[in-house]
């Protein structure tokens, strides 16, 4: 069964970003659940930003799981990635995105690796960053894996990455470096500026697709733009996709009716 999940963003610096909540945690979760979401993704300042005990009260007190943490502020507030070319940065990331995996592992959750990538930046080789990028992930997904959570990569459109775009990119990509423990992340913005045929993309990922990030065209709630979600939803039946469809979009107009239509879309989608 395909379950419904709102972001929730816990981090000053990126308050401008596509998450349907970023003011408080327990009001966030309260409206969420009001709404009949099954889970919230959290982007927080760090692994440790957040008690996990007073965590799992809250989501509890809520009845939400938690579907995935993001790492993003690994690189918008400390500059980390995994691509850096100076290879104290690089460690530094590695040593961030380990906190992000062991916090999410307590409620089950695995991380995303989405900016923190980084990029092949000028004077860097290309085939230089692609290994700097394996290693990365090669070495964090056998660090989830003693958590038993996988670790998620996330393909961005080329506005934010100029390392893999697409998910048969990623998927070529994981599987000719033999990484293991690493899915990826369909997130349908990025998607709709590079994929040629989003249902096609997600049939071919197939398997490696074990999470979703569910907006519109424009990156507003689904139901705000122009991309096909009939097929988009079809798609995923047809992989048996069973993990999280997680608004990760605009709080537009606002964060209550953003997550209202986020439901509504959801529900029509992927419940009838
Ligand atoms: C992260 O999930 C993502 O999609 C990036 O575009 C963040 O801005
Ligand atoms: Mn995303």
């Amino acid at each position: 069964m395909i379950k419904s999940c709102a972001t929730i963003a816990l981090v000053p610096e990126i308050k401008v970003g596509p998450w349907i909540y970023w003011d408080d945690l327990e009001s966030s979760l309260a409206h969420a659940a009001s709404l009949g979401f099954d889970a919230v993704e959290l982007f927080t300042a760090s692994g440790d930003a957040f008690d996990v005990s007073k965590t799992k009260l809250q989501l509890a007190k809520f009845q939400l799981a938690l579907a995935a943490v993001g790492t993003g502020a690994g690189k918008v507030i400390h500059g980390l990635t995994l691509t850096d070319p100076d290879a104290h940065i690089r460690k530094k990331a590695v040593a961030f995105i380990e906190k992000m995996i062991t916090f999410g592992a307590a409620f089950n959750a695995p991380a995303i690796i989405g900016s923190m990538q980084g990029n092949v930046v000028a004077g860097i080789d290309r085939e230089q960053a692609m290994d700097w990028l394996a290693f990365g992930l090669n070495h964090l997904g056998k660090y989830a894996a003693n958590f038993n959570v996988p670790l998620i990569y996330e393909p961005l459109n080329r506005y934010e990455t100029n390392l893999l775009n697409t998910l048969g990119d990623g998927v070529d990509f994981l599987s000719a470096r033999g990484i293991s423990n690493v899915g990826l992340l369909a997130d349908l913005f990025h998607m709709n500026i590079e994929e040629v045929d989003l249902a096609a993309s997600i049939r071919a990922a197939g398997a490696y697709v074990i999470h979703v990030h569910f907006a519109d065209s424009n990156r507003r709630p689904v139901g705000n733009g122009h991309a096909d979600f009939h097929a988009v939803a079809q798609a995923l039946q047809e992989i048996n996709y069973e993990g999280f469809v997680s608004a990760e979009a605009f709080p537009y107009p606002n964060s209550k009716d953003a997550a209202t239509q986020t439901i509504q879309s959801f529900t029509y989608y992927f419940k009838q």
